[in-house]
């Protein structure tokens, strides 16, 4: 294991037959949207991410997580992809048999140009009945900056509540995309992991799938996690700044 070696990953990256992206929320924080251990804020600050993101919370308190999503949709809505986003884009398109991976509930990553993300944990812009899973459509959402308690839509078929589409602590994975990631793990040659704590699983499992499966494992994250440890190159620094220049030193450019 290496703390430095851009040079390195760049190489391994052009050179690469079979590559994985595998993204967190460190990925969107530049482009403003909190990633998910970060402090809450406004309504939210008394609460806790990891105790709203449960189906329990929604039950007990189904305005509290409502308005909650709705405000993060509003954030999502007004932030805009940054050159880490393109620079992965940049990468689908000249890494052969490329797969992008995201555990982020956004859609940067679409609106950045990738074109078929793997979503491990569902988004924020595909709504269902928390009974019948009917999908909802919502409007565009209109949030006051710091937030509101909102009561959830009801679904037009069976009258229970809208609730996000998002997969929450103790509920299963969507098995396609799951398959999908972990078949892409095993048959990859690189992984590029960039901001994500790797403490939430099953997901944070495919950089280790792919070590195991002896793939040369590149992690980018201005701080250590418990990723280190299988990852082979370690690129300390911001995903805007450090993706594009691994871009352009595998390929000449981003653009
Ligand atoms: C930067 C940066 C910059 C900052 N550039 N980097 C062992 C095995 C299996 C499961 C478990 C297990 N142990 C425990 C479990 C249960 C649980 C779990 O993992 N808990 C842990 C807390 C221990 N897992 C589950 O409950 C999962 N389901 C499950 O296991 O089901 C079993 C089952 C099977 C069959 C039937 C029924 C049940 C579900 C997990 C769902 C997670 N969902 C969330 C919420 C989604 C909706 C929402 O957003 O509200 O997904 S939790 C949250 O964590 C969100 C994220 O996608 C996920 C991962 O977080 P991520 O992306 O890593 O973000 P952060 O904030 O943690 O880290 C940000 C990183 O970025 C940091 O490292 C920064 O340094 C870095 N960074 N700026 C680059 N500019
Ligand atoms: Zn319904």
């Amino acid at each position: 294991m290496t703390e430095s070696g851009p040079t390195q990953a760049a190489k391994l990256l052009g050179q690469a037959r079979r590559t994985v992206v595998f993204t967190g929320a460190g990925m969107s924080a530049e482009s403003g949207v909190p990633t998910f251990r970060d402090a809450l804020t406004g309504l939210w600050q008394r609460y806790d991410a990891q105790q709203l993101a449960t189906p329990e919370a929604f039950d007990a308190d189904p305005d509290l997580v409502w308005g909650w999503y709705e405000w993060r949709r509003a954030v999502v809505a007004r932030a805009r992809p940054h050159p880490g986003h393109l620079a992965v884009a940049a990468i689908e398109a000249r890494a052969p048999h490329s797969v992008l991976i995201t555990q982020n509930v956004d859609d940067l990553h679409e609106r950045a140009g990738s074109t078929a993300p793997l979503h491990l944990h569902g988004s924020l812009f595909a709504p269902r009945c928390s009974a019948c899973a009917h999908p909802a459509s919502t409007g565009d959402p209109a949030e006051p900056a710091e937030g509101r308690r909102l009561p959830p839509p009801r679904c037009d078929r069976c009258s229970a509540p809208i609730r996000p589409g998002v997969v929450w602590f103790g509920e299963a994975l969507p098995q396609p995309a799951l398959e999908a990631a972990a078949e892409a793990a095993a048959s990859c040659d690189v992984l590029l992991t960039v901001g994500t704590s790797g403490l939430v699983y099953p997901a944070a499992e495919i950089p280790h799938v792919a070590a195991r499966c002896g793939a040369t494992v590149i992690q980018v994250n201005p701080e250590p996690t418990p990723l280190d440890q299988v990852s082979d190159i370690n690129l300390r620094g911001p995903a805007a700044r450090v993706l594009p220049a691994l871009v352009d030193a595998a390929w000449g450019g981003a653009g």
